[in-house]
């Protein structure tokens, strides 16, 4: 148990946010989170830790926002996860995404640096910075070459953060993360939209999932065991940054394979290509070394590939049996 240690979460609504306040009130800490102000609460995976955190009204797009929530809640550690994190949108709108993504990591560092530089900050990095990935597996001092607005975006973040450690001696640490996934993702992006299909098409609710790039391959782990690798950055000795990966890689189309076949369905029968879902630049491959984090963080993933596929649709079953019904 971690006594009297206060932590602060940008993006505690997310997926990482709601697994990362869940680990950290489990060890004892006091835990605040950053909500943005919206017409309708979007709490939902928080839902069952509500009561046990402090929320307070901010906004990456909003300096002085970010000053009074670090002035009130006096953290001794600031998780940066808030962010636009989905890679088409970021196409789509990339100015708004330079603000939120690269920027709102400047905000932040400066309102530590301005009301307690002595609090220890996290930085959600992205394996999304590879990009056209220059050797794999990637490590940390792989040449970074970004093919997204989003991956621009936090290169420019993951830099910033570097460069506010070597100049104001912040301990500011980045985790490159590669793709982490669970039951609380996102249903846009790609393993989430394809577990909620499944569950769906198994319980006849929908017929048809269409898919763009089915040979793209990325590094899958989930993010229950990723959230433990950015609180061991944050207790180490001296701020550093960190490749957090499985170091395997899946297609899409594997994917597919092992969650249509959970449920006992061949997934050619049900899976149809869209071309409008391709992207002007595609990230094909991913796949990460985690050494110096097994190495310097003793972290290890804990959930398999296969094991990560069955429980998301497993979830999603149930979601959508409670939907049928
Ligand atoms: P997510 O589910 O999309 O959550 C993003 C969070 O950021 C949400 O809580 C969102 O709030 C908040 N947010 C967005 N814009 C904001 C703004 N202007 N001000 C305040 N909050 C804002 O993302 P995630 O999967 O948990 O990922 C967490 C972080 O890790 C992100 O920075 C992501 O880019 C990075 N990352 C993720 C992965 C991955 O595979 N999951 C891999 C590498 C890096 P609302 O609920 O209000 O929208
Ligand atoms: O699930 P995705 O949308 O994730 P992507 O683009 O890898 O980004 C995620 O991981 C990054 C870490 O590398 C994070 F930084 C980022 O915030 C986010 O969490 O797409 C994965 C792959 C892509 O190559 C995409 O083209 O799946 C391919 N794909 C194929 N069909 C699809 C689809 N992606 C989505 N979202 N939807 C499809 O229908």
């Amino acid at each position: 148990m971690t006594k009297n240690r206060r932590a602060l979460i940008t993006g505690i609504t997310g997926q990482d946010g709601a697994y990362l306040a869940r680990f950290l009130l489990d060890r004892g800490y006091e835990v605040h989170g950053i909500v943005r102000r919206s017409s309708t609460e979007t709490f939902e995976r928080i839902s069952l830790i509500r009561d046990q955190v402090y929320l307070h009204q901010a906004d990456l797009l909003d300096q002085l926002s970010l000053v009074r929530v670090v002035e009130k809640s006096q953290p001794h550690e600031v998780y940066n996860l808030a962010a636009q994190s989905f890679v088409p949108t970021s196409f789509d709108q990339p100015l708004l995404t330079g603000e939120f993504t690269a920027l709102g990591v400047t905000r932040v560092l400066e309102a530590i640096r301005l009301v307690d530089p002595s609090i220890r900050f996290y930085q959600a990095s992205s394996s999304e910075m590879f990009g056209k990935v220059q050797e794999e597996p990637q490590t940390e001092r792989t040449p970074l070459w970004p093919r997204s607005p989003y991956g621009v975006a936090k290169v420019y973040g993951h830099w910033i953060t570097v460069n506010y450690r070597e100049s104001y001696d912040l301990f500011a640490c980045s985790g490159i993360l590669f793709n982490h996934e669970s039951p609380l993702r996102g249903k846009e992006f790609v393993t989430r939209k394809i577990s909620d299909g499944v569950a769906r098409i198994k319980l006849g609710l929908q017929k048809k999932l269409k898919l763009g790039n089915l040979d793209a391959q990325r590094d899958w782990g989930f993010a229950g065991d990723y959230v433990r690798a950015m609180w061991l950055m944050l207790q180490q000795d001296a701020p550093d940054d960190f490749v957090i990966a499985t170091g395997m890689k899946h297609s899409v189309r594997d994917f597919c394979e092992v969650a249509f076949g959970h449920v006992g369905l061949t997934w050619q029968d049900h899976v149809e290509t869209d071309a409008s879902l391709l992207r002007p630049a595609d990230v094909n491959t991913l796949c990460g070394d985690p050494s110096k984090a097994q190495q310097q963080l003793g972290w290890e993933p804990e959930v398999s590939f296969a094991e990560l596929v069955r429980m998301m649709v497993d979830a999603d079953l149930e979601r959508a049996a409670k939907e049928a019904s």
